[in-house]
């Protein structure tokens, strides 16, 4: 490997340092030995891996966007900094079961009481309608037979046990309740899902433009259990042949940098094979949702 550029105080990412870096990743270099060099250079752990990431992710950034992809958007995230396990949600201790980098998708267990799901559910039954998805044509709502369930939104800050979770929420994932949408309740019977789709809002679709003047797009989605389907049910993420169970007070959270499928965040509801489903789902906007 040639020789590492010493440290600096200076941020951001020094030109040497970005050359070198790029250089050698370029020649195949892993992270790990990259950052074992900046160390060996005197670098410090932490500023290395900051500016190592920094550096990767904006070059990676650029290439996206010179093939044609949207440029990355900041997104909701955890701080799984020095894996965790579990995060200080403000009222709560929410422990982490499942991190993974890319995709990035997070498994969180007891985000919510057995009280606060069955709080959440009964408030939405008697609100409950078969449910519509965004029809990107317009930037209206339609019935989509890709979608079998029923369902509701909450309005942000609805009532206490709403507000308390929004909160929550906010502060697990680092993320303003501003920004957030009404929590969304669904209910599927046996032999109702929820095929796999984006949650982004399609930029090429005529509609998208009207729906982005609320919030912008859609960043991260977290999706949590309400009930524990005997059977089925699960989230699915088909490109990286994940399975997510459907357990109740648990909850997956994914982001989307971009609204484009490198992100690798097509997911679905699985057909509930035994049993009901419930859950609420937070989809999370990259500014406020008003
Ligand atoms: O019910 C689910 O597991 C599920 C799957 C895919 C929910 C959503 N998407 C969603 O609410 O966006
Ligand atoms: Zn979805």
């Amino acid at each position: 490997m040639a020789s590492v550029p010493s440290p600096t105080t200076a941020q951001p990412v020094p030109a040497d340092l970005r050359s070198w870096i790029l250089a050698q990743a370029a020649a195949g270099h892993p992270a790990p030995a990259l950052l074992q060099s900046m160390r060996e250079a005197g670098w410090q752990e932490d500023q290395a891996a900051a500016l190592l990431e920094t550096t990767l992710r904006e070059h990676l950034n650029a290439l996206a966007v010179q093939q044609g992809e949207p440029p990355a958007q900041p997104v909701p995230e955890p701080s799984l900094g020095d894996s965790p396990a579990w995060l200080d949600a403000g009222d709560r201790r929410v422990e982490v079961l499942m991190a993974m980098g890319r995709p990035r998708i997070v498994v969180f267990s007891q985000l919510l009481s057995p009280e606060e799901c069955e709080a959440l559910i009964a408030g939405a039954a008697p609100r409950l309608a078969r449910s519509l998805t965004v029809a990107t044509q317009t930037g209206g709502e339609e019935v989509n037979d890709d979608r079998t369930s029923s369902g509701m939104f909450y309005q942000r800050g609805e009532n206490p046990v709403v507000q308390r979770i929004e909160e929550r929420i906010a502060r697990l994932l680092n993320w303003p309740v501003e920004n957030g949408e009404g929590l969304q309740v669904l209910h599927y019977h046996p032999g109702a899902e929820y095929k796999p789709h984006y949650d982004y809002f399609d930029p090429a679709e005529p509609g998208t433009p009207t729906i982005l003047r609320r919030g912008g797009q859609r960043v991260g989605t977290l999706v949590i259990y309400l009930n524990t389907p005997d059977k089925g049910g699960g989230t699915t993420f088909p490109d990286v042949h994940l399975e997510v169970a459907a357990q109740r007070g648990n909850a997956v959270f994914f982001s989307y940098e971009r609204p484009h499928p490198s992100t690798q965040t097509l997911h679905g509801g699985a057909p509930v094979v035994a049993g009901e489903k419930w859950i609420a789902t937070k989809w999370l906007r990259e500014r406020e949702f008003k």
